[in-house]
C-alpha cells in the first residue's frame, strides 16, 4: 500500500493469482464491464495469439469518499503458465491482498494445488507470508461439466480460514462478490496495521458499499459478504464490518 497523507490518497494493490486459464483475466473483464465509467480506468491486457496472458493484466479503479479521500485500487492478474514464474514473482511484490482463482474442473485439481504452492513460494521470496496475506479463494467455471461438487468445495472451505466463493466469471456470476470479499478482508488487514480508519476519519463500511454500488451491485454489504460458501466467517460476519 502507498499512503499520501498530503493528497489524502491511498493506493492498494490486489492480485488475482491462479493456474493458467482458470479465469483471472475473465474476472477482470467482468469487473471492468460492471464498473461505472467514473471509477474504472482502462483494462490493460497483453495476450498472446493463443488467448493466454503473456505478462499481466491491470485494472485501475478509483473511488473517492465523502471526506475527499481517494482510494486507488490496482487490480493485477498473473500469467499462469509455468514459464512465466519470474513475472508472477514481480507481480505479487507489494500485494496487499490476493484472490486465488481456482478452476473447478476435477481435472484441474492438481494444477490448482501447484499454483497455490507457487503463490506461497513467491510470497516468501518477496519476504511475505501467505498466512498473513488477506486471501479469498474463488472456484470458477461452475457452469462446466465434471466440476468438483458444491459439497466437496464446502468441505474444503470449512477446513480453511479463507472465504471461498463460487463463480461463473464468463457470466459475471460471483465476480463482484469475490472482489468485495477481497477488498473487505484487505481493508481490515491494512486498517489493523496502519489504523487507517482513525487517521483518515474513514467509514470502511460506507466506502465498500459505495464500491459495490459502482460495480453495479444493489445488495447490502452483509448480503454480499454472506455469499461466500465457507471460510473465515468470523471476519466476515456483518457485525464485524465497521
Ligand atoms: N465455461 C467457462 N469458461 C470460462 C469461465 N471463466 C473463464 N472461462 C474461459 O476460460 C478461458 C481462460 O480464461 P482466462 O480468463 O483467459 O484465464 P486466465 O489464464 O486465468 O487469465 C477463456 O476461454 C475463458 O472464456 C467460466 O466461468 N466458465
Ligand atoms: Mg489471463
Amino acid at each position: 500500500m502507498q499512503i499520501d497523507f498530503g493528497a489524502r490518497e491511498l493506493t492498494i494493490k490486489l492480485v488475482y493469482y491462479g493456474p493458467a486459464l482458470s479465469g483471472k483475466t475473465t474476472n477482470l473483464q467482468a469487473l471492468h464491464r460492471a464498473a461505472d465509467p467514473s471509477a474504472a480506468g482502462r483494462l490493460m491486457t497483453l495476450e498472446t495469439r493463443d488467448d493466454r496472458t503473456l505478462f499481466f493484466d491491470l485494472l485501475p479503479l478509483t473511488f473517492r469518499d465523502k471526506m475527499g479521500l481517494s482510494v486507488r485500487l490496482k487490480v493485477f492478474t498473473v500469467p499462469g503458465q509455468v514459464i512465466h514464474a519470474s513475472t508472477r514473482r514481480l507481480v505479487v511484490q507489494g500485494a496487499d491482498g490476493v484472490a486465488f482463482i481456482a478452476d473447478s474442473q476435477v481435472a484441474e485439481t492438481q494444477g490448482n494445488a501447484d499454483s497455490f504452492m507457487d503463490l506461497k513460494e513467491n510470497l516468501k521470496a518477496s519476504g511475505m507470508q501467505l498466512s498473513r496475506m488477506p486471501l479469498v479463494i474463488q472456484f470458477n467455471k461452475r457452469d462446466l461439466p465434471s466440476v468438483r461438487s458444491d459439497d466437496e468445495i464446502a468441505t474444503l472451505a470449512a477446513q480453511g480460514r479463507e472465504p471461498v466463493y463460487l463463480a461463473v466469471a464468463t457470466q459475471g456470476e460471483g465476480v463482484v462478490e469475490t472482489f468485495i470479499g477481497l477488498l473487505h478482508l484487505t481493508w481490515s488487514g491494512l486498517d489493523a496495521e496502519h489504523d487507517l480508519t482513525r487517521k483518515f476519519g474513514f467509514d470502511a463500511r460506507v466506502f465498500i458499499e459505495e464500491v459495490a454500488s459502482k460495480l453495479g451491485s444493489q445488495r447490502s454489504l452483509p448480503e454480499l459478504l454472506g455469499t461466500c460458501v465457507g471460510g473465515a466467517l468470523d471476519v466476515l460476519k456483518p457485525e464485524a464490518v465497521r
